[in-house]
């Protein structure tokens, strides 16, 4: 599958979630057999989405770490029946090396590690040596405990220095800087009021010159800011910061509801290509 040429997008790019979890915080149990899985893959590319990004393990707060062979069980029968034959390419939603590797293998094309690349010493060697994209997300903690007391004095410029910091060992291990790709990592280690700056300050990332990844996708500061909807309540509050990451000039959005944001991009990317 050709590459998106990440410095130079026609627009922002839909990445549809797969997440083959028993627990996922809004799709958990849903996808969970394998082919239920697949038929979903094909039904978020018929409805826009430019690339998948697969899971297998829950990285909500609070959510209890899986081994790489339990991911690997989870995600690779999708991935054999998906890769090069639904024409998009798919990334690994993974901070493991090992499962990394085994999903490469399987076919997938980029990895997605919302810990930066930290979480596994072995990650960026792994990325560097099959010259893959990889996704660097920024997180505090571990999922486990990444809510329990965020603190930031300048939210906006610490994430921002820390994923810069992030993708030069990314750079020093080998990735072409042209297939490093930057993620503020929404609700990983950040309170509301967090979210909220570093998407309303998105374009400050996107200045820095890296692409960016935004995933805003149904999470708790949606609902929280909806009166408690639920996460299939939550996709206008979606839309919002869909559009908000468009006009920020975002590379990327992660989202569940693949037909609605890709209706959203393109209103909103029409919008900002215009004079
Ligand atoms: N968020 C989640 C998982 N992976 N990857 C990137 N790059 N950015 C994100 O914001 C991001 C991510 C969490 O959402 P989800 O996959 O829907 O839920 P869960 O972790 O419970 O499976």
């Amino acid at each position: 599958m050709p590459l998106p040429r990440w410095n130079a997008l026609p627009r922002t790019l839909v990445m549809g979630v797969l997440n083959v979890t028993p627990d996922s915080f809004s799709d958990g149990g849903k996808f969970f057999k394998a082919a239920d899985a697949i038929e979903k893959a094909r039904a978020m590319v018929a409805e826009g989405a430019d690339l998948l990004d697969l899971g297998g393990e829950s990285t909500r707060p609070g959510a209890e770490a899986v081994t790489a062979e339990e991911e690997k069980r989870r995600t690779l029968p999708v991935l054999e029946a998906i890769a090069g034959k639904i024409g998009v390419p798919i990334s690994i939603d993974t901070y493991k090396a090992e499962t990394a590797a085994a999903a490469l293998a399987a076919g997938a094309e980029i990895v997605n590690d919302i810990s930066g690349g930290r979480m596994d010493p072995e990650m960026l060697a792994l990325v560097a040596e099959r010259g893959v994209p990889i996704v660097l997300g920024h997180i505090r903690g571990t999922p486990k405990d990444m809510q329990d007391r965020p603190v930031y004095r300048d939210v906006v410029a610490e994430v921002g220095d820390e994923l810069e910091a992030a993708a030069a060992r990314a750079e020093e291990a080998g990735i072409a800087p042209a297939s490093i790709l930057v993620d503020p990592g929404i609700g990983f280690g950040k309170t509301l009021e967090h979210n909220l700056s570093l998407l309303k300050h998105l374009d400050d990332l996107v200045a820095r010159g890296r692409p960016v990844v935004v995933g805003t996708s149904r999470k708790k500061f949606v609902g929280t800011l909806l009166d408690g909807a639920p996460p299939e309540d939550r996709v206008e509050g979606t839309a919002a910061t869909t559009a908000l990451a468009v006009a920020a000039g975002v590379a990327v959005v992660r989202v569940h509801d693949v037909k609605a944001m890709a209706r959203v991009v393109r209103v909103a990317a029409a919008i900002a290509a215009a004079k």
